[in-house]
């Protein structure tokens, strides 16, 4: 790193406090940004404000991603970096934001060094990464790779039955466009994602910042237990049909069969009908989140916890139907893009892979891709007390600064 670190940082840090507060709930101190909602909506904004601050040409695409651009938003070979700006429930604030904020600051830095771009440069901030209102990840990227067609997006619909394109609409976005946007991606010679490690390999090897290797396979599958409804307190436990007890032990299925295959699996939502203290539900609906570092293994932990809730359900009495929401494969990151931020950042920069879902897995499939992880402390992400530090923050601008200068200025 050449460069003076504090006018990074004072660049970081003026827009890390502008946008600290929004979509912040006071309660848990959790981010609630949730895809075309009020809160999105004002990050959207922010995103707006900064590209325009900045004098670049800002566009949001047919998807709803956001685009700031410096030179011409339709000459070929881009170099474009950014990451997603919307939140688990109660996410942290690192997770995606690190991304936006530190590829602006890391734009006023080269414009501070007086580089000279040879390639057109764009910022972007796709839309609904996360997930967290229509259940399925990377919305924005993986309807503009093709991955996602546009009757599959209408199908989407939020905890309140809004569907996606009522959603869109409110917000002011026309959905009427949304699908596959393969000119766009073409134009794009490298695309970068900052973002912060969802784990410690970093902080265990002392360094600052890593370059991705791979994304695990993974994907998201809802399990319905459909059972009948009756009264807790006059119902003989011998004539139940409570599909509570399957969920349960499909549960525990689920951490068994991970162990087993070295892989991960989480129960992390689930709803109830009829959601009442004194009455055996009729449906309990889980949601299963399953991830491991091969194919294989990932549909070993899968099949096996499929089929003990399969047993789990005749055992109970209990209708199952298990629907695969979604599934991305693994993915590789080119090597030679890979090669060329290792030269830039110094042979010895760590090279890591991750069990997180990002934006840059989904667009690898149609453009060059890599990622950039900055150092967190504890691992901890998806919760409120995800952190990075404020050092670490600024080495991350730096690096990617680095790595912006070059592929864009050569
Ligand atoms: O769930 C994920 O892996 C990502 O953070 N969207
Ligand atoms: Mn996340
Ligand atoms: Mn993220």
């Amino acid at each position: 790193m050449s460069i003076d670190a504090s006018t990074a940082g004072a660049s970081f840090h003026e827009m890390w406090a502008e946008l600290r507060p929004v979509g912040r709930d006071a309660g848990s101190g959790g981010y609630r940004r949730y895809a075309w909602t009020g809160a999105d909506t004002d990050c959207r904004a922010w995103f707006r404000a900064q590209a325009e601050a900045r004098g670049l040409t800002y566009e949001t695409d047919r998807n709803g991603n956001q685009w700031a651009w410096l030179g011409d938003p339709s000459a070929e070979d881009a170099v474009v970096t950014g990451s997603h700006l919307d939140s688990v429930p109660d996410g942290g604030a690192f997770d995606g934001p690190l991304g936006v904020v530190s590829s602006f600051a890391a734009l006023d830095e080269l414009r501070r060094r007086g580089a000279q771009f040879t390639k057109p440069l764009a910022i972007t901030n796709f839309g609904d990464e996360e997930g967290a209102r229509f259940g399925l990840a990377c919305v924005g990227s993986r309807l503009a790779a093709g991955l996602l067609t546009k009757e599959q997006a209408y199908a989407l619909r939020d905890a309140d039955g809004i569907s996606l394109p009522q959603a869109m609409e409110a917000a002011g976005h026309d959905p009427d466009g949304i699908g596959a946007d393969p000119e766009r991606l073409a134009r794009i010679a490298a695309f970068v994602e900052l973002h912060v490690e969802q784990g410690r390999a970093l902080d265990l090897s002392g360094d600052r910042v890593g370059i991705a290797s791979a994304i695990w396979p993974h994907g998201r599958w809802r399990y319905d237990f459909h059972g009948e409804a009756n009264h807790a307190g006059t119902t003989r436990l011998v004539d139940r049909r409570d599909p509570m007890l399957a969920y349960a032990e499909t549960v525990l299925a689920a951490r068994r069969e991970a162990e087993l295959a070295g892989a991960v699996a989480t129960f992390g939502k689930i709803s109830v009908e009829p959601n009442g203290v004194n009455a055996i539900p009729s449906l309990v609906r889980g949601w299963l989140d399953a991830r491991a570092a091969d194919g294989v293994s990932l549909d070993q932990v899968v099949e096996g916890i499929r089929k003990a809730a399969g047993e789990y359900a005749d055992r109970h009495g209990i209708d199952l139907a298990v629907t695969r929401e979604s599934f991305t494969p693994v993915v590789e990151f080119e090597h030679a893009l890979r090669d060329e931020l290792a030269r830039i950042l110094g042979k010895q920069t760590p090279v890591l892979g991750t069990g997180a879902g990002h934006d840059a897995g989904i667009l690898a499939a149609s453009v060059p891709t890599a990622m950039l992880f900055v150092r967190n402390p504890t691992g901890v992400s998806h919760s409120p007390a995800e952190s990075v530090e404020e050092d670490d923050c600024v080495a991350g601008v730096l690096a990617l600064a680095d790595v912006l200068e070059g592929l864009a200025c050569r």
